[in-house]
């Protein structure tokens, strides 16, 4: 009976992707830039597919009432071995009494949607059909690690020592630098130093990721998940004396055997069991962030956009045609936090958005890939109105907290310039907001997901 059951639903399991009713969703973006946030989000509205108020709230999303979807909710995990996506904690922060952001995850997790419609197709219409959404959160920190696939020791030691050389304005790469010189690559390592070495290379690493620079490989020893204390992240990178010839036993074959077996285990097994299985997905940009970030971070997005380019002529084993991988057949770049500044602006958050990926998003298309842009705010914190100011009409931003005065945060570039980013960081205003209160059963507010749920389902419905 046990063995039926199990067939049965391996059965059930090929037959979903065989007949298109399963999606499978990868949101990428760097730490804090709001995955979180737009996940709970995500679920939230889906869960709201019932309600009757449903299709005029997503106005935008008009395959909802074209395919005549009337319900949505949690479906049983598919995956047994990655952890769920903490939906029901996010949601206790958030009604919380005063209202909390939700809690800041790492590593990855997956959370699966159930939506049911009404099948049209002649021979079965009116019967229900359902859609499978699998929602897969991953730290973009990791994704950049895809990098490594293509480098051997020698070579990510090399590319480090040109980063560490670039960025030394913003992080000081001279106390691990000199910590590895000290080592002795020829004799049997010495565990306790080598542990010295990583440590103050580990704290070079957190502090490019402070100054906001995306180059931050291997992104483990940032964001260990449950890889804390392994003997896998005891590596550095080689930047003494060169080493042409060692022993099995030295130093330097073990820093080279753990590089391998990071590489191996952990980029490639990432690769294979979460990413290379991805449909969609949305990559989140908190465009103003990086806004704020020092010159350094201009030029480091821009080399990172470089690297990738790079890359991609290799031809089809470089990283960045992994990273769209012939699978992925949408990619949503999105803007978050869009609450942050008034409606006028929107336009402009989303051409410095384009300006900002337009190198990144001409190589997605030429791999087949059909590319999409947009703002967005996961949870609304602020409402924009219209205020009457010495006679004249403006928009400011209201926020749900009393104690904020409402109040005009500043224009946007258009363009992803150094100049417009100097001049951003002179004028505008970050104000940070409390989240919105919640009454328990009400929708999550937010700007713009039904215009991402016609992107990134429409077509499947
Ligand atoms: N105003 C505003 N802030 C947001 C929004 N989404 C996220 N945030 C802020 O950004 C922080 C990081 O978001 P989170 O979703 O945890 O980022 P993650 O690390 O990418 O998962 C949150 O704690 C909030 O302070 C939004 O839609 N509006
Ligand atoms: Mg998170």
């Amino acid at each position: 009976m046990d063995l039926l059951k199990r067939l049965q639903s391996a059965a059930d399991q090929g037959r979903n992707l065989l007949l298109d009713r399963e999606l499978r969703i990868g949101i990428t973006g760097l730490s804090r830039g709001g995955k979180t946030a737009l996940i709970t989000s995500l679920v939230n509205t889906v869960c709201s597919f019932g309600d009757e108020d449903a299709a005029s709230r997503l106005s935008r999303f008009p395959s909802f009432e074209k395919a005549g979807i009337c319900y949505g909710g949690l479906a049983p995990a598919r995956d047994l071995s990655v952890a769920a996506f903490p939906y029901r904690n996010a949601m206790d922060s958030l009604t919380s009494e005063p209202p909390a952001w939700p809690e800041p995850t790492d590593g990855v997790s997956e959370i699966r949607l159930e939506i049911r419609y009404r099948d049209d197709r002649w021979l079965r219409k009116g019967q229900m059909r359902s859609l499978y959404l699998d929602i897969w959160d991953y730290p973009g920190e990791w994704l950049l690690d895809l990098m490594l696939l293509d480098l051997s020791y020698e070579e990510f030691s090399a590319a480090i020592a040109a980063q560490a050389t670039k960025v030394r304005q913003v992080a000081d790469a001279s106390i691990w630098q000199s910590a590895v010189s000290e080592l002795d690559p020829l004799s049997p390592p010495d565990e306790r130093a080598l542990a010295a070495a990583v440590e103050a290379y580990t704290a070079w690493l957190r502090a490019c990721k402070e100054a906001g620079l995306a180059m931050v490989v291997p992104g483990r020893f940032v964001l260990p998940g449950n890889l804390a204390g392994a003997l896998l992240l005891q590596f550095v990178p080689w930047t003494g004396v060169p080493v042409s010839d060692h022993d099995a036993g030295s130093l330097y074959a073990c820093l080279k055997t753990r590089y391998n077996a990071y590489r191996e285990q952990v980029v490639r097994k990432f690769y294979r069991e979460c990413f290379s299985k991805i449909d969609r997905q949305i990559v989140i940009i908190d465009c103003l962030q990086a806004l704020m970030g020092g010159k350094e971070t201009f030029m480091d997005i821009n080399d990172t956009f470089q690297v990738l380019l790079e890359n991609f002529n290799y031809g089809a084993s470089s990283w960045w045609n992994r990273l769209f991988s012939p699978k992925i057949d949408k990619v949503v770049f999105a803007a978050s936090k869009c609450d942050r500044i008034t409606y006028d602006e929107h336009h402009h958050l989303l051409s410095l958005l384009k300006s900002m990926v337009s190198l990144a998003v001409g190589q997605a298309r030429a791999d087949g890939a059909h590319c999409e842009y947009l703002v967005l705010s996961a949870i609304r914190a602020a409402n924009c109105v219209t205020a009457e100011i010495r006679g004249q009409k403006h928009q400011v931003l209201v926020s749900a907290d009393p104690s904020v005065k409402p109040f005009y945060p500043g224009s946007v570039p258009e363009i992803w310039t150094r100049e417009n980013m100097d001049f951003f960081q002179k004028y505008f205003r970050f104000v940070k907001l409390p989240p919105p209160a919640l009454s328990p059963g009400q929708p999550i507010p937010e700007l713009n997901l039904d215009v991402l749920l016609e992107y990134l389902i429409g077509d499947k419905l």
